[in-house]
Order: C-alpha cells, then sequence, then structure tokens
C-alpha cells in the first residue's frame, strides 16, 4: 500500500482539500478520504491531478527530432518530404535501438505527466521487408520498454498494407510495415501472449494506419476482429490525402468512415484535421475520440483543427504526442488552444464562460484519453488505475480564489511543474525525474551515436 497526502486534489466532482489517497498493491485506488489529517509516513504533495494518458504515439521518431528541421531541396518543404526523411531514418533502425529509443520516449513522457500511452506500432520487418522469425520482434521492443519504464502501455500494432488509396504498392521504408491479414492476424496472437505475462493495465488494440493505407474490404474485417478493444486510425491530417480519398471513394476521408463503418465510442481518430462543418458535427455525434496531436500537427504544417465548433457540438478529444518532435503535455494542451486563438482572433476560446481553458483542456482531455485507451482511468476514485500526477505549482498567487490556476499555470506558464507521477500505482517520477533516468538516458545516448555513425 502507498499513502498520499495531498493540499489540494482533483476529484471527480472537483477540487478537494486535504486529501488522502491510498493506493492498493494491485495498482488500483484502494481509498480516496478528504478533509484528511496529514499522516506520517506518507507522501505529501501540494496538487493531485489524476494523469491522462498520451493517445497517439510512434516512439521511434524521437530518436529524429531536429533532424527534420532543413529545409530540403524541393519547392516546398511539407509533410511529405517529412516523410521521406522519416522513412529513410527508420530503415536505420535495429530491434535494440527501437527498445531503447522507446524507453527514453516513454521516461520522458512520464516526466511530462502521461501516466500511460497508446504506441502506434508500425514497424513489423527488418528493412527491405523480410519477415522477422518471430512477428512480435519488433512489438516485443515496445512492451519491454513499456516494462522497464512502468509506463500503462495499450498497445497498438498496427495494420499496413498498401502505398495509397489506388492501392498502390508500399515501397522504400514502407516496407517494414508491411502484413497482410493473416501475417497480422498471427502478430495480434503473440501480441496477447506477450500481454499475459505483463502488469494487468496493459491493453491491446488494432490501428489500421489510414485510409491510404488499408482498403475498404480490409478495414471492415479488422473491424471486427477485437470488439472491445480500441481502434484507432489517422484520417484527414493532409489536403493531399483528402483529394485522393474523393478521387477514389468519392467522398472525404471522414465522411467515407462514418457513411461506411460503425464508428462508436471504441473508435479513435487521428488528427481529423480537414473537415467540412458537417463532418466535424457528425464525428462529436458518433462519440469517437478526436486524437489531437497539436505540436506534431504544427510541426508538420497540417492545418488546424476545429476545436471550436467539434466541443460545442459535444465532441470528445484527447492529446497524443505522435512524432514526438516535442514531448510535453502542458504544450500539447497550450498549442491546441492557441492554434484556437490565432484562428478566431479571440481570448479563451476551449471554455465556456466563467470558466477557466486550463481545467476545460485537461478534463476533457483526460477523459478523451482514458476512453481512447480503453484504459479504467482518469478519475480519482476507488477501483480505477493509480495514474496520478503532483505538480508544484510556481504561481505566486494563493489558488483561494481561483482553485484551477495550478492547471492554467501549468498549462499556459509553466514548465517542470512535475514532481511525481503514478503509473497504475508504479511510483515512477520522483522530485521531477524518473527513476531509470541515468540509465534509460545513457543507453539512448549510446544509440544515437551508434545511428549517426551509420547516416
Ligand atoms: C506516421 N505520421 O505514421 O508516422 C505518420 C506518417 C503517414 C503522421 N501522419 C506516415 N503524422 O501518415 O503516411
Ligand atoms: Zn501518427
Amino acid at each position: 500500500m502507498q499513502e498520499i497526502f495531498a493540499e489540494r486534489a482533483l476529484l471527480a466532482d472537483g477540487w478537494a482539500a486535504k486529501v488522502h489517497v491510498t493506493i492498493g498493491e494491485d495498482g488500483r485506488i484502494a481509498r480516496v478520504i478528504r478533509d484528511s489529517p496529514a499522516g506520517v509516513g506518507v507522501a505529501h504533495v501540494p496538487v493531485l491531478l489524476p494523469a491522462m494518458g498520451n493517445l497517439h504515439s510512434h516512439t521511434f521518431q524521437r530518436a529524429m527530432a531536429g533532424l527534420a528541421e532543413r529545409r530540403g531541396p524541393s519547392e516546398r518543404d511539407s509533410f511529405w518530404t517529412w516523410r521521406a526523411v522519416m522513412y529513410r531514418f527508420l530503415d536505420l533502425l535495429t530491434p535494440e535501438e527501437i527498445e531503447a529509443v522507446a524507453a527514453q520516449a516513454f521516461m520522458e513522457m512520464q516526466e511530462a505527466g502521461f501516466a500511460a500511452v497508446a504506441e502506434f506500432h508500425y514497424l513489423h520487418n527488418r528493412p527491405g521487408g523480410a519477415a522477422y522469425a518471430d512477428p512480435v520482434e519488433l512489438s516485443a521492443r515496445i512492451f519491454a520498454a513499456a516494462a522497464e519504464t512502468g509506463i500503462g502501455l495499450t498497445m497498438l500494432p498496427v495494420y499496413y498494407n498498401r502505398g495509397g488509396v489506388d492501392g498502390r504498392l508500399l515501397a522504400g521504408g514502407q516496407l517494414r510495415f508491411a502484413n497482410d491479414l493473416e501475417s497480422f492476424a498471427a502478430l495480434l496472437e503473440r501480441a496477447k501472449e506477450i500481454i499475459h505475462g505483463l502488469p494487468t493495465d496493459t491493453g491491446l488494440g488494432i490501428a489500421p494506419h489510414s485510409l491510404r493505407a488499408v482498403s475498404p474490404a480490409d478495414l471492415k474485417v479488422l473491424e471486427t476482429w477485437l470488439p472491445d478493444a480500441p481502434f484507432h486510425m489517422h484520417i484527414a491530417e493532409q489536403t493531399a490525402e483528402v483529394e485522393e480519398t474523393l478521387a477514389v471513394l468519392g467522398a472525404r476521408p471522414i465522411e467515407w468512415l462514418l457513411e461506411h463503418l460503425p464508428v462508436d465510442d471504441g473508435w479513435c481518430l487521428i488528427h481529423c484535421t480537414h473537415m467540412e462543418p458537417y463532418e466535424t458535427k457528425a464525428l462529436a455525434r458518433s462519440g469517437a475520440v478526436a486524437g489531437l496531436c497539436p505540436v506534431t500537427e504544427a510541426n508538420l504544417g497540417d492545418g488546424i483543427f476545429d476545436a471550436t465548433h467539434f466541443t460545442t457540438a459535444g465532441g470528445r478529444f484527447g492529446i497524443g504526442s505522435d512524432s514526438n518532435i516535442r514531448i510535453s503535455l502542458n504544450e500539447e494542451l497550450r498549442q491546441l488552444e492557441y492554434s484556437q486563438r490565432l484562428n478566431d482572433r479571440a481570448r479563451v476560446v476551449l471554455a465556456e464562460s466563467g470558466h477557466s481553458a486550463g481545467r476545460r483542456l485537461y478534463d476533457r482531455a483526460l477523459a478523451g484519453s482514458a476512453q481512447a485507451l480503453g484504459r479504467k482511468a482518469g478519475v480519482i476514485a476507488p477501483g480505477k488505475w493509480a495514474d496520478l500526477v503532483a505538480l508544484s505549482p510556481r504561481e505566486a498567487f494563493p489558488a483561494l480564489r481561483h482553485p484551477d490556476l495550478p492547471l492554467d499555470g501549468w498549462i499556459f506558464a509553466g514548465d517542470h511543474a512535475v514532481t511525481d507521477l503514478w503509473s497504475a500505482g508504479r511510483h515512477m517520477v520522483r522530485e521531477g525525474r524518473h527513476i531509470k533516468r541515468d540509465m534509460i538516458a545513457a543507453r539512448y545516448r549510446a544509440c544515437l551515436t551508434a545511428i549517426a555513425e551509420r547516416m
């Protein structure tokens, strides 16, 4: 049992003072007591929040952060030129390096305040496309990195079968992603076997990569395979993808998807950047989570998600660090709000009158990520996973008159606010540092050096 005493904690019905939380041996919250005396032998924290999950990550891309910020030779640098760099980079990576980079990224996520992650994992084969003897050779690296860091993992093996909506063949770096339905079924079976030996908060879902990489027929098959599991997919991120979908399928991506598949609250659609107003409303009504990755979307020049109308229509969202160009929970939420402000030329957009933007962003992303990860978390209440984050607010004003100040301070003004983090009760970040930081970071640096020598 672990005991935490928080001066202030964000509970399901709002802020409460002097909260005593007990975490059971099983990693779940056992007890929550308000107005409790500060006990002895108890971790004492100023502010305690439910910790959210990072709903979209490709960990290997962390190792190329900064390498694609030079303008290339083409007329216009774009998502597609970035993708070509990314494909060349991933072709260099060994299984050991994929694990070391994943561990570094997971550790940084926990230090940023994420208790869990949905890893959208599409590296399956050797460079050039030959299969490994074990189809989960590379997926097992992600499981190992999660186990080492203690992050809560929802594993999303990715199905990637073709090079574009027109059905063109995979080429170059994409050969590492390839599966057909038969090989993918075998991969999922092996993934289930591995999960049996992992912490019980580990989850499994399916991720058809996109309408570009998966045929309508395969998508309809995959959708039936793990009925209650998370089902994630990239969609409508780039205008070229919208145009290709219109040309081949006769409808815009979100429009087509909502019409042809039973999109519901088990689905998480990543990006959804380009929607017509009728798609925004229909997506909101579906109950699916929009997986927003504001920092990556800005980095890749995707465009601006219409969060204003989506949330007004009751749409659910969570946030992901996607390319991991920067791993920062508060910066994702800040970027999301700022993109709306710049677009609407307004202030405090994603909160109703009289409410705090930080609080609204945090509450919504918390609920959206728990839904998207299929994780019984997101609330400090008995029975839920003990996914918890403690903050050390820097603000000078006492939060008495404005209880959401710790959140607004963290998201809009703060940086190094996270002091402690628990993932399903595993107390992995203490005094702002992951307990295995030195070892994981040293191994990561050695990998970067080795990769650089092969570039
Ligand atoms: C990915 N990333 O799967 O890593 C993609 C690039 C693609 C983003 N879409 C590949 N941000 O979409 O074709
Ligand atoms: Zn992605």
